[in-house]
C-alpha cells in the first residue's frame, strides 16, 4: 500500500517534467500494472494551470492533483470539468455546461429549485463541479493554489469518465479564463502495454525483463483497454 502511493507520487512527478509524446522516465513500481493518468494543463488571460487525475490504485475514483499561477489573491475561481473538448482556437465558451451525466442541474431546475452543490450530499452536484464539490481556486500571496483531493465519483471510463471532455478555470464573475483538453496517458513499466498493446498478460505476474519504462499519450479507446486490465 505505502508502495503504491510512494510510485504514484513518483508516476505524478515523472509525468509533470514530459511533453505530450516525448518519452519519460519512471521509477519502478510494486508491480507491473500500468497506470492510467489523464492531464489538462489550462492556461490564458495570465493563469497557467495543471489538473492532474491519477487512478487510485485501491478503491474507485481518480486523485487529483491541482496546481496553479497567476491568480489574484483575495478572489474565488471557480474550476470544473467541462462536456465539450476545446477546439484548436482555444475557446472556452464552445466547452459547453458542466459534465453533468446523472442530470443534477436538470433535477435541481425540474425542482423547482436553483442548482447549488452540496458537498455533503454528492448527488446533489454535477460530477465535473470540482469547485462545488472541493472547493474554489484561491490564491496564496505568490498568486498560486495547490489542491490535492481524490474524487471518488470521476473514471477513467464508462458513465462517469472524464476523457474527451476538458477543464475551465472560471473568474470570480463567472468569465471562462483558462481551459483545456483532458488527455489521457498510460504510464508502464512493460514495453508492450506501454505502446498500446494488450499482450494478453493478466494480473500481477509480469515475465518481461524491466525494460525502460516508457509513457505514451493515450487515445480514449487504449486508456479504457489499459484500465480493464488494471481494474480487473
Ligand atoms: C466561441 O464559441 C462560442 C460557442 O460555441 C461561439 O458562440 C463563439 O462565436 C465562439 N467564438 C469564437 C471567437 O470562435
Ligand atoms: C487517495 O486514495 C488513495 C488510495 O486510498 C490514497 O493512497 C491517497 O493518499 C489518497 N489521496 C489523497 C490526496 O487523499
Ligand atoms: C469579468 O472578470 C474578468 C477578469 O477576471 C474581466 O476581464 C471581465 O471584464 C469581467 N467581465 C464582466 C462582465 O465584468
Ligand atoms: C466560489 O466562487 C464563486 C465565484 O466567486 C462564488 O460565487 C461561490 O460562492 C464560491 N463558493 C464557495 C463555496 O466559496
Ligand atoms: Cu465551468
Amino acid at each position: 500500500m505505502l508502495k503504491n502511493i510512494v510510485s504514484l507520487a513518483l508516476v505524478a512527478a515523472a509525468v509533470v517534467g514530459g511533453a505530450a509524446g516525448q518519452e519519460l522516465q519512471l521509477a519502478p513500481r510494486a508491480n507491473s500494472k500500468d497506470v492510467v493518468v489523464a492531464i489538462a494543463k489550462p492556461a490564458g488571460s495570465g493563469i497557467k494551470a495543471e489538473v492532474r487525475f491519477i487512478q487510485v490504485l485501491s478503491g474507485s475514483g481518480l486523485q487529483v492533483d491541482v496546481q496553479v499561477q497567476g491568480l489574484t489573491k483575495g478572489e474565488k475561481y471557480p474550476y470544473h470539468i467541462h462536456q465539450k473538448p476545446v477546439p484548436a482556437n482555444g475557446n472556452c465558451t464552445a466547452t459547453g455546461g458542466h459534465l453533468d451525466p446523472a442530470g443534477a442541474a436538470a433535477a435541481a431546475t425540474a425542482a423547482g429549485g436553483k442548482y447549488k452543490c452540496d458537498p455533503a450530499n454528492p448527488a446533489s452536484c454535477e460530477l465535473g463541479d470540482l469547485a462545488g464539490l472541493y472547493g474554489n481556486m484561491t490564491a496564496d500571496a505568490n498568486g498560486a493554489f495547490v489542491a490535492s483531493y481524490n474524487a471518488t465519483q470521476l473514471a477513467f471510463g464508462g458513465k462517469n469518465t472524464i476523457l474527451d471532455h476538458s477543464v475551465v478555470i472560471h473568474g470570480p464573475n463567472g468569465t471562462r479564463l483558462a481551459c483545456a483538453n483532458i488527455i489521457g496517458y498510460i504510464l508502464s513499466t512493460d514495453q508492450d502495454s506501454a505502446a498500446g498493446l494488450n499482450d494478453g498478460e493478466s494480473g500481477t505476474s509480469n515475465t518481461h525483463s524491466p525494460a525502460a519504462p516508457r509513457a505514451v499519450v493515450a487515445s480514449a479507446g487504449m486508456l479504457l483497454l489499459a484500465a480493464a486490465a488494471t481494474l480487473f
